[in-house]
């Protein structure tokens, strides 16, 4: 009985590391027990990600939910991140409208990889258990999933959301959906979990889990749901569709621009949820931006810790002084290079062959417009023919080349 276990600092400071940023955490009072226990017995908690990898892209988004295993996973406990292999044939009704199409086998096997390369970029590898739950959904057996199936009832699997309206509308719902909750409780069964990770989608799968480890004789988990990541624009959620996100696998130039283009405001909110650092570290640099500090001073930490950690401290220390030299009015350092024979040759045929302008004409119109320089000088002379040798030339404010004229 984990009751009689004393409630310490630690394991307060625990707590708050959990809630931090959390949608719902449920039971909070037994969380606070297990916590309790393991603190004083030494024995790691087991928490549980699920992952149906269906799209092999990940954004930082999605790094909302593995950053919060990555906290209590630096707290001492058990991360195991599960790759929905059995379920994802199932595909999970969770929020929809309309039954998913199932992933093929190879599908499932390859986003899987390109799903744990891009999540160990948060996790801590050494202390990650990898598992697949074909391990023990296959050898269940018909047999299995029947005695599985007989321990919930279908009123109170339509009670769920997306059933109910399904339901009600009379869009189809097949039998094998029902199956997918089912599939996914189960799985915290075989890992004796005793938190379970999701979106605020995920509420009814994550619970279906407590229900079936009581039923087959376990100590329930605790659910944990985290909030879904606004996007860029700071108002619709973080999704490829809307191209307001940031991949995880974006180049660091791009993905420290991106982060220094949210506002003031929305820039909190993204400290709590995808920064490491503690929560009594932003408070006292919020209280430093309300106290006259420049916020984009905090948000150029923000955009450096995050680039580190996707690329490396120094990539993210040569994107900041890029964006300052862009934002000086300098020269990028990632242009295009292009390399041309026939030097001497005019400057409006350069800007064309660059790509710089559509064409000569467009080429003349630039330069009598103030609109072309050479490394930052302003070339005004329509009839200038450029030598051999490199030139970095530069039409308007971004577009950039550096032509090697041979
Ligand atoms: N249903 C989860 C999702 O779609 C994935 C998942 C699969 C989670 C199996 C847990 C689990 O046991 O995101």
């Amino acid at each position: 009985d984990a009751a009689q276990f004393p409630i310490t600092d630690a394991v307060l400071e625990a707590l708050a590391v959990t809630r931090r940023g959390v949608n719902e955490l449920l039971p909070e009072a037994e969380w606070t027990k297990k916590l309790a226990r393991s603190a004083a017995t030494g024995v790691p908690l087991r928490i549980k990600l699920g992952l149906d990898p269906t799209a092999p892209d990940i954004h930082v988004g999605h790094t909302v939910v593995l950053n919060k295993m990555r906290q209590l996973q630096d707290l001492g406990h058990e991360v195991i991140f599960l790759i929905g292999d059995f379920t994802s044939m199932i595909g999970d009704p969770s929020g929809r409208n309309a039954t998913r199409p199932p992933l093929t086998k190879e599908q499932i096997q390859a986003n899987a990889e390109t799903y744990y390369a891009q999540a160990r970029l948060v996790l801590d590898p050494a202390r990650t258990e990898i598992r697949y739950n074909s391990e023990w959904s296959e050898p269940l057996g018909a047999a299995g999933m029947i005695q599985l199936a007989s321990k919930y009832t279908v009123a109170r699997m339509l009670e769920r959301d997306d059933f109910t309206k399904r339901f009600q509308s009379q869009t189809p719902i097949s039998v094998h959906e029902f199956l997918y909750p089912l599939m996914q409780g189960y799985d915290s069964v075989a890992l004796k979990s005793d938190l379970e990770l999701g979106g605020t989608d995920q509420k009814f799968n994550l619970l279906m889990g407590r229900h079936l480890q009581q039923e087959y004789g376990q100590e329930p988990q605790c659910i944990l749901t985290m909030p879904l990541l606004e996007g860029l624009d700071g108002v619709e959620k973080m999704s490829k569709s809307k191209n307001n996100y940031i991949g995880i696998t974006e180049p660091a130039n791009t993905m420290f621009a991106k982060i220094l283009s949210i506002s003031d405001v929305q820039m909190w909110k993204w400290y709590e949820l995808l920064s490491f650092r503690s929560i009594a570290e932003i408070a006292q640099l919020k209280a430093e931006v309300e106290g006259g500090r420049n916020p984009k001073e905090a948000k150029v930490a923000l955009a450096k810790e995050i680039t580190a950690r996707f690329h490396s401290a120094a990539a993210a220390d040569a994107a900041e002084a890029d964006f300052n030299n862009r934002a000086k009015g300098g020269i990028p350092d990632d242009i295009p290079e292009v390399q041309l024979s026939g030097a001497p040759l005019g400057l409006a045929q350069v800007l064309k062959a660059a790509g710089l302008v559509a064409s000569t004409s467009e080429g003349l119109r630039m330069i009598e417009q103030g609109g072309v320089r050479r490394s930052g000088e302003l070339l005004s002379d329509k009839g200038l023919k450029l030598d051999a040798g490199e030139h970095v030339l530069q039409v308007g404010k971004r577009k950039f080349a550096r032509v090697v004229l041979g």
